[in-house]
């Protein structure tokens, strides 16, 4: 695997700078919360600065990589707001030469979720959602929920990410869905 300056360069020249700030917002309030929740703070840091790393990728390259790496085929009905994450980690993965499979995974997991996630995936989850540049109706009560439970954090983002979905008729991917049932009903 690379350096860090290696890494923040290869992000670098993936990403504009308003993006590439976002990452490292990410990443910073990732290694805040793998201090506090006892997580792999390199992990974090990671998975952090890589979580976009795909965002700004032409649509060709999410197809080719549907094929190439044998996605589910659904995929290629979706955007670039399901492949960054699904599809990215297989370009990270390829590009970056991380191998790290909770880190592949928080990445995959980082828009949509999924119905088992680690400490680590749940962190980019929500440091994606609350890190400081995010501003909406909201924020300030997922930042207070991620500080004291990332449960109930990702429940709240889960239900929250849902209901603006559905307000302004947006398809659903499937697994956004079995996030919602996995982490939502449960959590009262
Ligand atoms: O990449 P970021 O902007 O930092 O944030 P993100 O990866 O969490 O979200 C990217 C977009 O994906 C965001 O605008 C919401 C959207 N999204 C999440 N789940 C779904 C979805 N869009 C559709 N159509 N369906 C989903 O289930
Ligand atoms: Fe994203
Ligand atoms: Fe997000
Ligand atoms: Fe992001």
């Amino acid at each position: 695997t690379d350096s860090r300056d290696q890494l923040l360069a290869k992000i670098s020249k993936q990403l504009k700078p308003a993006r590439f700030e976002h990452v490292q917002r990410v990443e910073q309030t990732a290694i805040q919360l793998a201090q506090q929740y006892g997580v792999d703070v390199e992990k974090a840091s990671i998975a952090g600065l890589v979580h976009d790393y795909a965002k700004q990728r032409p649509d060709k390259d999410f197809i080719e990589a549907i094929h190439h790496y044998q996605l589910d085929p659904e995929l290629v009905n979706w955007n670039n707001a399901i492949w960054h994450g699904v599809v990215g980690a297989e370009l990270i993965k390829a590009e970056l030469g991380i191998e790290d499979e909770d880190i592949l995974n928080a990445v995959r997991y980082h828009t949509t979720g999924n119905h088992y996630m680690t400490k680590l995936a749940q962190i980019i989850y929500m440091a994606d959602y609350i890190e400081p540049g995010r501003d909406f109706d909201g924020v300030e009560k997922a930042r207070l929920l991620t500080s004291q439970s990332l449960e109930l954090a990702v429940a709240y983002q889960t239900k929250h990410t849902l209901a603006y979905l559905l307000e302004n008729n947006q398809r659903i991917y499937p697994k956004t869905i079995e996030t919602y049932n996995a982490w939502v009903p449960q959590s009262g």
